[in-house]
Parts: C-alpha cells; sequence; structure tokens
C-alpha cells in the first residue's frame, strides 16, 4: 500500500497540536483506505515544549513520527521534513499542513483522489469558488494576503493558479526529489511560492482544491509581515527576469533592435546618399528590416518551431508583413495623435515613438508571433483559454 505523511511544521503549537493530531488520528485517517497514513511533526525546538506534548501523542499512536531541529524558517523545516519522510517513513505523498487548525482536515481524502487522479501537486486554495479566508481577519492581514498573491500571479504572469501563498498541500514525493537542489535559499515562507513556481515551471501536474481558511484561535502567527513581503518581492521580480532572460523575449527584443538599425541606416543610404525619392527610399528599408526580422526570429528567436518549409515560407512571410503592417500603422497613429495634442516638435515625436513601440508594437508583435506565425504559444495558452470558457 501505498504511503501519505501529513508533515506538520510547529514552533510553539504546544496548544494545536494535540487537537489537531487527535481530529487526523479518530476522525480523518480511518476513512482512507488505500494509503497507509503518517503524521511528521517538524518541530525547531519550542521553547513552550511542543515536542514533549508531540512525544506523548507518540506514546498513544505509532504512526506518528518527530523531528527536531533548529530554528531556520519555515521553508527549512518542510525541507528537512520532507527529506525526513521519504527517507525515514517512505512516504510516496506528503502533505504539508500548519498546526493551527486552519487548515481544515476533512479535506485530505479529497487531495488523495486528486493525486490518484494524477496530479503531482494538489493545492488547498482559498481564492477559488468553494474556499475563502476568514471574515474576522483584519483589513491589513486580508490586503496582505490578496494582493501578495495578485501580486505573484501577475509578476509570474501565471494566472491559472489562485493561492500561491498557501500552506495547504499534497506534493508526490517525486516532485520534491527533483526540485530539491533549487529550494535551499528559500528558508522562510518564500518557499511556498518558490516550490510552487518551480514545480510548474517543471511541468509537474497541479490542481487546486478549494477549501475554507479557518483563523488560529490559539498560539500565535510566525509570519513577519515585512520580512515576508520584501523576500517575496525579491523573488517573484528575481524570478521572472530570469524567465525573460531564458524566453524567447529577449532575443526578439535584440532582433528588433538591430532591424530598427537597418531600417534607420538604409533609409539613410537609398534616400541620402542614392537619392532615391524618400517614399521608395522608406519602403526599401523597412521591408529590408522585415526580412531582417522574419529570417532571424525564425532561425534563432523561435528557432523549436522554425518555418523550413518552402511552401510555407511562401504563406509566412505575407502573413509576417501583414503583422508589420500592423505595427506600421499603431506608429504612425501614436505619432500623429501626440504630435497632435503635444505639438510636432522632435521631442514630442521621439516620446510618442518610444511610447507605441514600448506599450503598444513590443505586445502586438509579440504576442502575434507567438500565437499565429511560430504558434508557440497554440497549444499551453490557446488551450487553457479554450478549457477555462467551456
Ligand atoms: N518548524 C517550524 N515551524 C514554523 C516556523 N514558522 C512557522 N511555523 C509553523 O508553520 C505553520 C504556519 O505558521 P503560522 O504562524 O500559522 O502562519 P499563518 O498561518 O500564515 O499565520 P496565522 O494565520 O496568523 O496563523 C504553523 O504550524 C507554525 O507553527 C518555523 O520557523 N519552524
Ligand atoms: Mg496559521
Amino acid at each position: 500500500m501505498k504511503k501519505a505523511t501529513v508533515i506538520i511544521p510547529t514552533y510553539n503549537e504546544k496548544g494545536n497540536i494535540e487537537k489537531l493530531v487527535e481530529i487526523l488520528e479518530n476522525d480523518i485517517f480511518p476513512q482512507i483506505k488505500n494509503y497507509e497514513m503518517t503524521i511528521l511533526v517538524v518541530d525547531d525546538n519550542s521553547p513552550d515544549g511542543t515536542a514533549d506534548v508531540v512525544k506523548n501523542l507518540m506514546k498513544k499512536w505509532k504512526n506518528i513520527r518527530l523531528n527536531s531541529g533548529e530554528k531556520e524558517g519555515l521553508g527549512a523545516a518542510y525541507v528537512r521534513g520532507m527529506d525526513y519522510a521519504i527517507e525515514e517513513m517512505g512516504a510516496d505523498v506528503f502533505f504539508e499542513m500548519d498546526a493551527d487548525l486552519s487548515h481544515d482536515p476533512k479535506k485530505i481524502p479529497e487531495f488523495l483522489e486528486k493525486i490518484d487522479e494524477g496530479f503531482d501537486v494538489v493545492i488547498g486554495a482559498r481564492y477559488i469558488k468553494g474556499g475563502s479566508i476568514p471574515k474576522n481577519w483584519g483589513i491589513h492581514r486580508k490586503l496582505f494576503s490578496i494582493f501578495g498573491n495578485l501580486i505573484v500571479r501577475v509578476v509570474l504572469m501565471r494566472f491559472w493558479h489562485h493561492d500561491w501563498t498557501t500552506g495547504y498541500r499534497a506534493i508526490r514525493k517525486e516532485v520534491f526529489v527533483k526540485l530539491k537542489p533549487g529550494l535551499h535559499e528559500f528558508k522562510g515562507y518564500t518557499f511556498q511560492v518558490s516550490f510552487l513556481h518551480k514545480a510548474i515551471a517543471d511541468g509537474f501536474k497541479v490542481c487546486e482544491v478549494p477549501f475554507h481558511f479557518i483563523d488560529r484561535t490559539l498560539g500565535k502567527s510566525k509570519i513577519a509581515p515585512r520580512e515576508y513581503i520584501f523576500d517575496l518581492l525579491k523573488y517573484v521580480f528575481t524570478a521572472r527576469a530570469i524567465e525573460l532572460v531564458h524566453s524567447p523575449f529577449l532575443k526578439y527584443a535584440i532582433t528588433g533592435f538591430i532591424g530598427f538599425l537597418i531600417n534607420a541606416v538604409t533609409l539613410e543610404i537609398f534616400a541620402g546618399i542614392l537619392g532615391w525619392h524618400p517614399a521608395i527610399a522608406a519602403a526599401a528599408s523597412a521591408e529590408l528590416s522585415i526580412i531582417w526580422n522574419f529570417t532571424v526570429n525564425n532561425f534563432w528567436t523561435f528557432g523549436h518551431h522554425k518555418i523550413t518549409n518552402p511552401w510555407k515560407v511562401l504563406v509566412k512571410f505575407p502573413q509576417f508583413n501583414l503583422v508589420s503592417f500592423g505595427s506600421l500603422l499603431i506608429i504612425s497613429t501614436v505619432v500623429w495623435l501626440g504630435t497632435h495634442f503635444f505639438g510636432n516638435t522632435t521631442l514630442v515625436r521621439q516620446a510618442s515613438l518610444i511610447f507605441a513601440i514600448v506599450f503598444f508594437v513590443i505586445p502586438y508583435s509579440y504576442s502575434m508571433y507567438n500565437i499565429f506565425i511560430w504558434k508557440r504559444w497554440h497549444i499551453s495558452f490557446l488551450s487553457k483559454l479554450q478549457e477555462k470558457a467551456g
């Protein structure tokens, strides 16, 4: 039979741990037939004597273990506990669960069903239908949690997962084994966000199960909000920057910038040196830049999706020109509007051009390339949208 371990990190949870263990042992575990259930309390030498309470519980139930260590933060405790659960307890699956009864234990069988359906990580989510945060939380606490999650979703551009900071989860051991080398730097609460982010990036299957978060009635919260916010922002912005550098976006930007230089230099050569009519010179230099962009994006930026079949190139190249024509329309409209409202000066023209490129042309052309030309987002992005829609 497969083994599942409920890992409960504790720091001064003397008043809570016994109650939680009683509920798990008496009410929840007997319902679960296809897993051998165990409990691991990961305690950081709590000064209130949480460990002594656990030792007493271990006399009553044989499926409980205690792992004690130095206090290094929640993330460090989880890494230690997950290692222990795999090595010493033979866990195939483990749960992350707070000791303070905030995480409704009745949800455990539902988490395991999702694991049996083939999901690698099951997230207990408060911000989806059927889930909630406590009504009696102060406004600060609510804003902290809601905006924390929103910032993570927006900065990481991962909108399909709604609750990133939750500490109620079921995880298959393979996920931890794979991610472990990169987990040590996140010793605090940021561990939760980084763990989920890495799991998704590595292609593990993640789903959400809603639950109502209950406010703790005993003991103190261990979160240090200022430190947490700082660490969280540091993580999401650094992780996003690394992702951008590794994604085609940077290559796209370099290619586009050189394309722009080609356009500017050849325009000067054709119109200034060769004396061509400015309209013809502009069209020819723009087309050279388009040819450059198409070729380099095809073989480099979107090299994994490159179009090599000559017939396909014949179809794609005009499409690419059409997309470029869209960029041209955007730029001319914005520059025209800018000069119309703020005066036809060099400053306004240049500022409008940069504004148009940064805020409209880049998002427009990058998504067009991804969706219509090289179809990189076709599978993951569009099918997800369709899934959501129907
Ligand atoms: N071992 C260990 N456990 C920790 C540490 N920090 C927090 N915990 C435990 O992690 C769980 C979550 O901590 P909480 O303080 O409840 O965090 P929270 O649920 O976001 O905050 P509240 O809603 O105010 O309770 C609890 O079981 C804590 O005892 C730590 O440094 N080491
Ligand atoms: Mg709590």
